[in-house]
């Protein structure tokens, strides 16, 4: 009676779309999550998330198709709009290589798409300044997921299918096998296969399971920016989420204004190495160098806003060398799976990747080629260790 057929840990979105198929499959599934739900201590919180269909390999290309219709049916599930469709503007140099990559990889799949020269997205964004002779490409099915809402509804939907979400609960101690016990602060329990989606929290898992991953935790500051005219960079001006590839060491991205009033989410996709217990220790404002980055992004591109942060909040990215993610069994216990280094642009794909765990766990055959996302790739380059 005891026996979970699965425990995921971590009710992060990897987890709870795990759980969900999982539950979804009549699999007895327990959810558990060190935090009270909700929180906003991991990677999954906030109110949105840019989903897009460029990229430059096709493989994650292909599974945002899926992607697209599990957001839709989780959609239909909730009653609840968690999805909003503005374009993505990709911004580069012409000679990027990743743009023309994207460009040539949407052009195969036949995605809707357009390219804008120099010339045309002055014409098109008035409100952007572009000073380097900068090129465009829209992605015209790309938008925003309203992150909180979505894990919200998974958390709602699992419970409803007869899963259990556990939150408060910390894992303690975790002893393979079969089965394999769970210890947390709370309680003991057994399963038949465990599936660890820990997001920053993963090598701290995993460790006393005798592997640590390549992983880098950083700290992301998640900034917003009041508009000077009110609406001027809004989504009901059809304002697009952008992503500027060229702008500095490391994308700087952005949302249309609209989750907060008045006020536009532009962040740099990068950040400091951080423990995941310390991200929100205060630091000095002026000192966080990725702040200052985008103060002179805001000040020289986009004019209609005010050059300071008017709100900073705070979240993880957790990144492998390739930054392409991680979705394997562990190399010695082949009932405990990993979905980890989501590496900033998981959440989009976190239908695919929940469906892909749920496969692992019951030894199915995952539906996907898993070859880019194995373990065994950083072995070959001495940076995993058993
Ligand atoms: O994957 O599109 C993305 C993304 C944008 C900002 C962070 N990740």
């Amino acid at each position: 009676k005891n026996l979970w057929d699965v425990i995921v840990i971590g009710a992060g979105i990897q987890g709870c779309f795990t759980a969900y198929h999982l539950a979804k499959h009549a699999r007895r599934v327990l959810l558990l999550e060190q935090f009270f739900l909700p929180h906003t201590r991991g990677s999954s919180h906030g109110q949105s998330r840019i989903i897009r269909k460029a990229y430059p390999e096709d493989f994650y290309m292909k599974m945002m198709d899926e992607c697209y219709q599990l957001w839709a049916q989780l959609e239909h599930e909730a009653g609840n709009q968690l999805h909003r469709q503005t374009g993505v503007l990709l911004l580069g140099m012409k000679e990027n290589p990743r743009l023309k990559t994207i460009q040539a990889t949407l052009s195969t799949q036949g995605i809707d798409h357009q390219c804008l020269s120099s010339e045309k997205l002055k014409q098109r964004f008035p409100n952007i300044q572009f000073t380097r002779g900068e090129v465009g490409l829209l992605d015209k099915m790309g938008g925003i997921l309203y992150a909180d809402k979505a894990l919200r509804a998974l958390q709602h939907k699992i419970c409803q299918l007869g899963g259990i979400v556990s939150d408060g609960e910390k894992v303690v101690e975790i002893r393979p096998g079969l089965p394999v016990m769970v210890k947390t602060t709370s309680r003991s329990y057994q399963a038949n296969s465990l599936v660890i989606t820990a997001g920053p929290w993963t090598n701290r898992i995993l460790r006393p399971l005798g592997i640590e991953l390549p992983l880098q935790t950083l700290r992301i500051n998640v900034c917003y920016w009041r508009e000077k005219v009110p609406g001027s960079y809004s989504v009901s001006q059809a304002f697009p989420c952008f992503i500027g590839l060229d702008l500095a060491p490391h994308h700087i991205y952005g949302l249309p204004a609209g989750e907060y009033p008045g006020l536009m989410k532009i962040c740099y996709h990068h950040g400091d190495n951080v423990d995941p217990e310390e991200r929100d220790c205060p630091t000095t404002f002026s000192d966080i160098q990725d702040v200052q980055i985008l103060c002179r992004f805001v000040r020289d591109h986009l004019p209609g806003l005010r050059p300071e942060p008017d709100i900073m909040e705070r979240c993880m990215y957790t990144n492998t060398p390739d930054e392409h993610f991680i979705l394997d069994r562990h190399p010695q216990y082949d009932n405990i799976v990993i979905g980890a280094g989501f590496s900033g642009h998981g959440f989009k794909l976190a239908p695919v990747v929940g469906k892909i765990l749920y496969e692992l766990s019951m030894k199915l055959a995952p539906s996907y080629d898993l070859a880019p996302f194995r373990i065994s790739r950083f072995f070959a380059l001495g940076k995993a260790h058993l």
